[in-house]
């Protein structure tokens, strides 16, 4: 298996009398390819035994939208280069047409125009074809309804027709609407879609399938098997495991993966419908065109894995991953462009290696700095490594690679345990050294961007390149943040008017933000909620239930034989109701069985913090003048009343003219630290002189 790709992977085992199909589908949305593009991809495909491309660009006038154009001469020229370049490179050209978006199936003028439109086609030297009728609106217009059962056999009778008029080529795919498991109604078994394909469909055309979903996580055989019945033929696999035309914020550079190999014998085929981005393609591609090898590879693997379940014993995604990163790293070396230029490295220079490093360019009368001058820029060259991070992060559409992961666990924990860092407990210490851990983890990725923006290949980079820099500036931000959670000042601060740069903009993303299944849909997950709450004032008759809720929760914490040992809190006065809150400072929430919770305030923590001698600095009180106390019962589940109630009372805070507000926490309030740990502008506060067990948080105003 870890030999690299070459011709003779080509041989696969026939299906009868056809060879299995494999390669690359330009299937999405957007931008097609260019010719150049296409030609290079012919060449790649030779190169690591893949043997179809099936052209199929959504966006491409004549290929969906205007079908029934037939190609200009200028057109028809590039389109005759375009089958003679993969007929050079042993690729079968599979020209697809999408006329479903309005064809009417039954009139024969419609038929005639299809027709027509692949004649043309074939003329150019082309003898694979395809129908696809994906992405279309399943109802029939009423002449089609008059004369069709149903879609399918509408569908399926256009199919032939053109198919034997062909003359029954020896490659010809016909792409179904249901062409997943989940657009199957009521399942596959009993699609009647389905059905009616798998047995009027004439047997020499392949089906196009996506598996259980459009983008597919796992492709079973199980799944596969079912589908098979049905359709009365092995299908062949579109691919969208690395499609990205769906989130211009995605891009996937991870390995083909999750179907298993024993799917080969079972398949007609795999097309990988790959990102849109033409040159971010070199791993979908060479780690497909891995597997596709793999039963041949795949005696030589090593038999220690062959014990491990989960492992294909002929396929492992991280070895594919491995040679497809190492392939790609030297195609980032070269030099796409006339007169592209890389400086060397540092420690490369003319006078210390003697003579000039490979993909120098450096020309006449190139400027060189004399002494005291500044140096020229260097950068690092791109490495293994690099590509490796690249690939974690911009992974597959299920699952980040293992560096991501860990960059999202990090932070994660770092986020919850924010507290640790101003009560300088034994978890203080280990958050100290797990932020450092952290941000060396975002370093890695600031260095990798400078040196993928060194790479001399700027077509590579120019594809990359937004992808990039998003994630640097989302790495910057995270690295700030967990500097604001550390209390380092000097980090650049997480402002309530940040720059555009400082977070993701689009009316699109600020729609997602707003809507309850997007952003912090992790945060707070807890099972939907059935129960009504109301927040309403604090009055006189609440003093005992706020008592017993305040009481019952410290207990709660530390058990009642510790109850009395416990460090007085500033703010527990006033839920006992020795001290007042301030006016309009005082809510309570209720539910159906009664005062369930409560958030008080005093205007001036001060005098409070005076009575139980607890000594709060100056500069403290004067950023966060205020206090406030929330608890909530644990029988309130939905973190969203407390929220409420505690945003109503800071708003009341805010009026009077406060600047900041404080809480304090005991250590063993677990859910109120979590709680507080979640609101983010919640920070940990800095007071030296607070007991040994007790935290404080707060926020401006
Ligand atoms: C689809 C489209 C495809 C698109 C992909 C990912 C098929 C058969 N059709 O449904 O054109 O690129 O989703 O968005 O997959």
């Amino acid at each position: 298996m870890s030999k690299p790709a070459s011709a003779e992977g080509q041989a696969r085992a026939p299906r009868g009398a056809k060879r299995f199909i494999s390669g690359v589908v330009e299937g999405f949305y957007g931008r097609p390819w260019t010719m150049e593009q296409r030609t290079e991809l012919f060449k790649r495909e030779q190169k690591w035994g893949l043997n179809t491309y099936l052209y199929a660009p959504k966006d491409d006038y004549k290929h969906r939208m205007y079908w029934r154009d037939l190609y200009s001469a200028e057109e028809s020229v590039q389109l005759i280069a375009l089958i003679s370049a993969a007929k050079q490179h042993d690729v079968d050209f599979i020209y697809a047409i999408s006329p479903g978006l309005d064809i009417t199936f039954s009139n024969p003028k419609e038929v005639a125009a299809l027709k027509r439109k692949l004649d043309q086609v074939k003329q150019f030297g082309c003898s694979s074809f395809s129908l696809l009728f994906d992405d279309i609106e399943a109802d029939m217009c009423p002449a089609d309804k008059r004369a069709f059962s149903s879609f399918a056999h509408a569908q399926v009778a256009i199919t032939n027709a053109v198919y034997q008029h062909l003359g029954d080529p020896e490659t010809f795919l016909f792409c179904p609407t249901d062409y997943c498991a989940a657009f199957c109604t009521p399942s596959v078994s009993q699609s009647s879609y389905l059905h009616t394909v798998g047995e009027k469909l004439l047997p020499g055309i392949d089906v196009l399938w996506t598996g259980p979903k459009v983008v597919s996580h796992k492709i079973s055989v199980e799944s596969i098997d079912e589908v098979s019945s049905v359709l009365k033929r092995a299908p062949v696999i579109w691919d969208n495991i690395h499609a990205n035309d769906y989130d211009p914020q995605r891009i996937y550079l991870g390995p083909f993966k999750d179907r298993p190999t024993e799917l080969i014998g079972k398949l007609g085929g795999v097309l990988t419908n790959p990102n849109c981005e033409f040159h971010l393609n070199f791993v979908a591609v060479h780690t497909l065109a891995t597997w596709c090898k793999a039963t041949a590879d795949g005696a030589q693997r090593d038999v220690e894995k062959k014990g491990d379940e989960e492992q294909d014993p002929c396929y492992s995604p991280q070895e594919a991953l491995t040679l497809a990163l190492t392939d790609w790293l030297q195609e980032f070396q070269s030099s796409d462009q006339p007169g592209g230029r890389c400086r060397p490295p540092a420690g490369l220079k003319k006078e210390s290696s003697g003579e000039e490093p490979m993909q120098t360019d450096v020309g006449e009368g190139s400027y060189v700095p004399g002494a005291g001058e500044n140096p020229l820029y260097t950068a690092e060259p791109l490495t293994l490594a690099d590509l490796k991070l690249l690939s974690d992060i911009f992974h597959l559409p299920y699952e980040y690679g293992p560096t991501a992961r860990t960059m999202l666990r990090e932070l994660d924990w770092l986020k919850r345990h924010g507290w640790a860092v101003a009560a300088e407990t034994d978890v203080t210490a280990e958050w100290r050294s797990r932020a450092q851990r952290f941000d060396g983890l975002c370093e890695a990725v600031v260095q990798m961007f400078n040196r993928l923006s060194n790479a001399p290949n700027r077509r590579i980079l120019y594809d990359l390149y937004d992808y990039i820099c998003d994630i640097k500036s989302g790495v910057g931000l995270a690295r700030a943040y967990v500097k604001t959670l550390g209390g380092q000042g000097g980090a650049q601060p997480m402002t309530d008017d940040p720059e555009p740069w400082g977070f993701r903009g689009g009316l699109s993303g600020e729609f997602q933000r707003m809507l309850p299944c997007h952003g912090n849909r992790d945060l707070f997950r807890h099972p939907p909620t059935t129960a009504v709450y109301s927040i309403r004032p604090h009055r006189a008759e609440d003093t005992l239930e706020v008592q017993r809720i305040s009481r019952e929760l410290q207990s709660a914490g530390e058990g009642k034989a510790l109850l009395m040992m416990q460090p007085p809190l500033i703010g527990d006065g006033l839920s006992s109701g020795e001290i007042s809150p301030s006016p309009q400072c005082a809510l309570v929430l209720e539910d159906e069985m009664g005062v369930c919770g409560y958030a008080l305030a005093l205007i001036d923590a001060k005098p409070a913090a005076t009575k139980i001698q607890r000594a709060v600095s100056e500069s403290v009180l004067k950023d966060f003048p205020s206090l406030v106390t929330v608890q909530v019962l644990p029988r309130v589940t939905d973190p969203a009343p407390a929220k409420r109630m505690i945003g109503q009372l800071l708003s009341s805070v805010r009026s009077s003219g406060s600047r900041g507000v404080f809480c304090e926490l005991r250590q063993s309030d677990r859910r109120m630290l979590d709680f507080f740990s979640k609101l983010s502008s919640f920070k940990p506060v800095p007071t030296a002189g607070l007991p040994r067990d007790v935290v404080a948080v707060g926020t401006s105003l």
